[in-house]
């Protein structure tokens, strides 16, 4: 592949190339014009290089569920099609009993990984989901659980009156053993003050999973993008991450996510095209050397699009969720009922010229048969 970068015509492209193929890392400034110059063929060829550099011929999938205990949330971020304030009429909250309910209904069912985020409900403190974990471990202890985006857990903590470390602390001894990516939205200040005005910030965001790194606990890591955010705001995010990982390696996954525009209040935006989406996972593949993982969420971006994308630098699909997550069709995306049965996966990777691999929370193999 690496003979092809003699075709690409645009010097400061070639010389960027030329270093991709080499294994150097890209400066933001080049970053930026990938995203600006090169074209979706000669993105996919350098994304492919670090692919294949990293995860080799591998595409990964899990088999997981999602519990949303709540859509309740204190705050009103204007991309989000979700969250209702407490006493909207169209919010609601599962009990412990029911989401425990949700956990036994996948008993005996060959799952690894419970995935819990939620609206950051104003009432709930670090003890209450603390039990929660306590009560999922006890009754199934192998079952990994990646649970509570950044925001709420400052929220959680903060409200309980616990420094982060003491919090992740002690939530880690509940049972915690991973952390989603969710809210890290953009980084930049005043895209984010636009967006999402009274979240926590992004050195919050920062703070919050390098104190988790620090404990042991790993997490993923996403990017809102399709917005109001320009070029130089993406690669600004990714860099911070970027510095955060030659820190503590703490990121398994690398998230984009695509603004989806139905039933919120940003919706006159649009949405950005398919095109865009694969550039994106491109550059995201390039630029992040030291985040292992791209992962394309099916449930959001659709089949075809995870599967294109996996000729773009993704090599993660996400996982089976098996119909248990709403956030994304409430936004627009196609699948009102997400679920995907291991094998439709397998399947959908050796098509696009992939190896299945399922893994765990942790990308540990579990297997490579094919389904
Ligand atoms: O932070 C909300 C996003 C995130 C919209 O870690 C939207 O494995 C697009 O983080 N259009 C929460 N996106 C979900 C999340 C996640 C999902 C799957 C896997 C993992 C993981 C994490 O959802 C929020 C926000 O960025 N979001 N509304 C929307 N209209
Ligand atoms: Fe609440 Fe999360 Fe929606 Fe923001 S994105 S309003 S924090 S549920």
């Amino acid at each position: 592949m690496a003979d092809l970068i003699g075709y690409i015509k645009d010097p400061l492209l070639r010389e960027i190339a030329e270093k991709v193929a080499g294994g150097t890392r890209i400066s933001p400034a080049e970053g930026i014009a990938l995203y600006e110059k090169a074209d979706l063929a000669v993105l996919g060829l350098l994304a492919g290089i670090v692919r294949r550099r990293i995860n080799g011929n591998y595409a990964y999938y899990n088999r997981n569920f999602h519990i949303e205990p709540t859509n309740k949330c204190i705050y009103n971020c204007r991309f989000c099609s979700y969250h209702k304030p407490d006493g909207d009429p169209e919010s609601w909250e599962f009990s412990q009993e029911e989401m425990l309910g949700i956990v036994k209904g996948f008993d005996g069912r060959n799952v690894t990984e419970v995935h819990i985020v939620g609206g950051v409900h104003p009432g709930h403190d670090i003890h209450y989901y603390g039990q929660l974990l306590r009560r999922i471990k006890d009754h199934r202890p192998s079952l990994h659980i990646k649970a509570f985006s950044a925001i709420e857990l400052d929220h959680m903590i903060r409200i309980s009156g616990l420094t982060l470390k003491q919090g992740l602390q002690h939530l880690r001894d509940c049972g915690l053993d991973s952390i989603p990516g969710g809210g890290a939205e953009i980084f930049d200040d005043e895209v984010r003050k636009k967006i999402a005005p009274e979240k926590s910030t992004a050195d919050t965001w920062l703070e919050i999973h390098e104190t988790a790194h620090n404990l042991g606990i790993s997490s993923n890591a996403t990017m809102l993008y399709g917005h109001i955010e320009q070029y130089s705001h993406r690669v600004g995010h990714m860099e911070r991450l970027r510095s955060l990982q030659d820190r503590t390696k703490g990121f398994n996954a690398f998230i984009p996510l695509k603004y989806r525009k139905a039933n919120n209040s940003m919706s006159w935006l649009g949405e950005v095209s398919v095109t865009e989406d694969l550039r994106n996972y491109a550059v995201s593949r390039i630029f992040l050397d030291n985040i292992l993982h791209i992962k394309a969420y099916w449930p959001m971006t659709g089949r075809e699009t995870a599967q294109l994308s996996l000729s773009f630098g993704a090599d993660d699909l996400d996982g089976t969720i098996d119909d248990t997550t709403r956030i994304y069709s409430m936004a627009g995306a196609e699948d009102e009922h997400p679920s995907m049965p291991a094998g439709e996966i397998c399947l959908l990777i050796r098509e696009a010229g992939f190896e299945p691999a399922e893994r765990d929370s942790l990308y540990n193999l579990i297997n490579t048969f094919a389904l």
